[in-house]
């Protein structure tokens, strides 16, 4: 039944957050002579908010000199957005931000497999770009059936579109997906798009339950629990058996109810 492995790219495929994007908006307001500086805990705050352009929109709502006119802020928004993704291109194509544990050895476990792998992030196509070139090469397209970001699906996670259009493209219902995921609002968009979801989770969200995954972890090479519906035992590590032993009694459960 498990056809595809659907991932998420921030904080799943990398602490891309904690290495490369927090580290380039600062790098951005310098540039543009702004005073703002986003420290660590600010910014797990700001997390809460998706797409780097709408938490830059979501903080000038507190900064006191932040434009008052909605137009400037927007024009201002977007100028800090390009510059910090221009940084954080620089950053990811100097290996700066490694691969988490176990994601290059699942990927190639999953191939073997005969599972198809997908991307549904909601960072813009120069971010996915930058970082996934750095670790497979200009051919790293060629790795995934299908992949969707910010600009094929504008609305967000916890919204379900960037997994809806995920699932649409590789013309898979939501029982035949697994989707991997790091953080509340990806697992609340999965799972709104009606699929079994694995919770690797990143720095930002390390110790927090995400009660809904089918199962969770703290890295891919780290012991997995399955959810504690499923009643099964953890695993050392997360493998592709596991996986999908846990998905076929994650969906017989479902159907029985
Ligand atoms: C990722 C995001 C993105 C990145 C920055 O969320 O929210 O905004 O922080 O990328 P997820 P952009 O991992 O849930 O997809 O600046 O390109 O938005
Ligand atoms: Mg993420």
């Amino acid at each position: 039944m498990l056809a595809a492995l659907i991932w998420d790219v921030d904080g799943t495929f990398a602490e891309t957050e904690r290495d490369g994007h927090r580290i380039a908006f600062n790098e951005a307001f310098e540039a543009l002579g702004l005073a703002w500086r986003w420290d660590v805990p600010r910014y797990a705050e700001l997390l809460r908010v998706t797409g780097g352009r709408e938490r830059l929109l979501h903080d000038m709502a507190s900064q006191p000199d932040a434009p008052a006119d909605a137009a400037e802020r927007s024009a201002l928004a977007a100028a800090l957005h390009a510059e910090k993704n221009r940084r954080y291109a620089l950053i990811a194509a100097s290996g700066r931000i490694p691969l988490r544990p176990g994601v290059a050895r699942l990927l190639r476990e999953a191939t073997a497999a005969g599972l198809q792998h997908a991307i549904a992030t909601t960072t813009s196509r120069v971010n996915l770009d930058a970082l996934m070139r750095q670790h497979f090469g200009a051919v790293w397209p060629s790795l995934f059936a299908a992949v969707v970001c910010a600009e094929d699906a504008p609305v967000k996670k916890p919204d379900p579109q960037v997994y809806r259009m995920a699932l649409d493209r590789l013309s898979l219902d939501p029982e035949e997906a697994l989707a991997i995921e790091d953080s509340p609002n990806g697992l609340a968009a999965a799972s709104a798009a009606g699929i079994a979801t694995l919770v690797t989770r990143s720095l930002n969200f390390a110790g927090q339950p995400f009660e809904d995954a089918l199962a969770v972890c703290d890295d891919l090479d780290s012991p997995a629990a399955p959810s504690s519906r499923l009643l099964g035992a953890r695993s050392a590590r997360v493998d592709v058996a596991q996986l999908g032993v846990w998905h076929g009694a994650w969906w017989r459960e479902r159907l029985a109810a």
